[in-house]
């Protein structure tokens, strides 16, 4: 880990550069797979996951049998603990629904405001190295919540043709019906264009590669929404001396050892607690299963000393962390003067896994700088803001001359008409 000691404002972002992504070459390819998808359907999904997942599919559609295969497959802890992450996110996410707002502006001038569920939404699960099965609960809870009618999953299949009995037996406990095993670019196209199989959505959630992430973008330029520019996990821990740092250095590996592109950070006002930090990392490291992974992202890791807690949140704010930990003798000085990060995890025992999997928040987060203007994924996120308004004959009255004169002196007289004329009727 490389360590920084006092560095000066000016060299943030030097420090703090995320590592970086080469889209460029990517885009050809998504955009080849695009076309294609668009043109030929269920016959280029194929094509495209027997090219990248090495695997002949005559039918993505997963059918109820093999669902219920998977979910012999799934232990009775398991089934215990996820049923625990589930109640916990419905009741977080549940507690965010919000009163239809209803005011009158002006005296017979009623404007409402209502949400509706987003109708058709699609998620993403990656296979790869971990199958994140938790991502469902954390993308399909809400959409249920908000009253989504629409809800499908892709997923890649293995070598076998096969997804993961936990990814099946999650998406069947949320009630997700319509699951496809297919992954990558190509589902990401499916879902932008439907085929003869996959339905056509209106927004897309979930994390993934590099590919699916360009391929995310390529679907907003075809009018469908994304949850958010999605990138390798972040976290940044913030602590003194009354932290604990072998608890900090398993939150910085919890996060090194999703890939090799994570980044994770502390930032302290300490200078021996971070080299305690260091030989706790190592120590740590060296007997995880995916060390290799880890080794590589705590290499790009940063360790920071900085000499007063202003300084650490402007450095902080700067960076705006996906996953922010406040491990510090005045919590509150963070708590309230974090303007910039994905989700806060506060006090020494509130380790990031537990954002992950179980307390309640959401994990599909802003990474790469993002919160600095986007949120988490919230139930807010499968709906859609729609607004009303009803206007009596004295409403119009009310705010018509403003209405006329506002049109005229932007030169729309039409505006203007459609005002005069339900004012010139009251007035007979
Ligand atoms: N920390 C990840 C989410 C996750 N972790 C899923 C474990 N499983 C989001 O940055
Ligand atoms: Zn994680």
């Amino acid at each position: 880990m490389q360590k920084i000691f006092n560095p000066k404002s000016k060299n943030w972002n030097t420090i703090l550069e995320r590592p970086t992504q080469t889209v460029d070459d990517i885009e050809a390819t998504v955009s080849q797979i695009f076309s294609e998808v668009q043109k030929n359907g269920d016959q280029a999904i194929k094509k495209y996951t027997s090219f990248f997942d090495n695997v002949e599919l005559d039918n993505f559609f997963i059918s109820q049998a093999e669902i219920d295969t998977a979910t012999n497959h799934v232990s009775a802890e398991l089934k215990n603990a996820i049923a625990i992450a589930k109640a916990n996110i419905t009741k977080f996410h549940k507690a965010q629904e919000t009163p239809k707002i209803e005011i009158e502006t002006t005296q017979g001038v009623k404007c409402w405001q209502e949400k509706r569920a987003i109708q058709k939404v699609g998620l993403y699960i990656p296979g790869g190295t971990a199958p994140l099965f938790s991502t469902i609960l954390m993308l399909a809870v809400p959409a249920k919540i908000a009253g989504c009618n629409e809800i499908i999953l892709c997923t890649p299949p293995n070598k076998q043709g096969n997804v993961h009995p936990a990814i099946l037996y999650t998406a069947k406990l949320c009630g997700i019906t319509k699951i496809y095993k297919i992954g990558g670019i190509q589902a990401i196209a499916g879902m932008t264009f439907g085929t003869e199989t996959i339905s056509k959505v209106y927004k897309i959630f979930g994390p993934g590669n590099q590919f699916v992430t360009v391929a995310k973008q390529l679907a907003t330029k075809y009018g469908v929404a994304i949850d958010m520019p999605a990138g390798p996990s972040e976290l940044l821990v913030v602590a003194d001396e009354t932290a604990n740092a072998s608890f900090v250095a398993s939150d910085l590996l919890s996060q090194a050892e999703h890939g090799t592109d994570s980044q994770v950070i502390l930032v302290t006002t300490s200078k021996s607690f971070l080299d305690e930090v260091e030989s706790a990392v190592e120590a740590q490291l060296k007997v995880l299963p995916r060390k290799e992974i880890a080794t590589k992202a705590i290499a790009n890791s940063k360790l920071i000393y900085v000499e007063n807690d202003q300084i650490a949140l402007e450095l902080i704010n700067e960076y705006g962390p996906e996953h922010f930990i406040v491990c510090v003798k005045d919590e509150n000085f963070y708590i309230n003067g974090i303007q910039n990060a994905g989700s806060v995890f506060v006090g020494n025992y509130t380790p990031e896994s537990a954002g992950d999997y179980a307390s309640g928040t959401n994990h599909t987060l802003p990474t790469n700088g993002y919160a600095k203007a986007y949120s988490g994924v919230n139930l807010a996120s499968f709906q859609k803001s729609m607004t009303f308004q009803k206007i009596t004959k004295e409403g119009i009255q009310n705010i018509g001359n403003a209405i006329e004169l506002m049109a005229e002196a932007e030169g729309l007289q039409a505006h203007k008409n459609a005002v005069t004329l339900r004012l010139q009727s009251l007035n007979q």
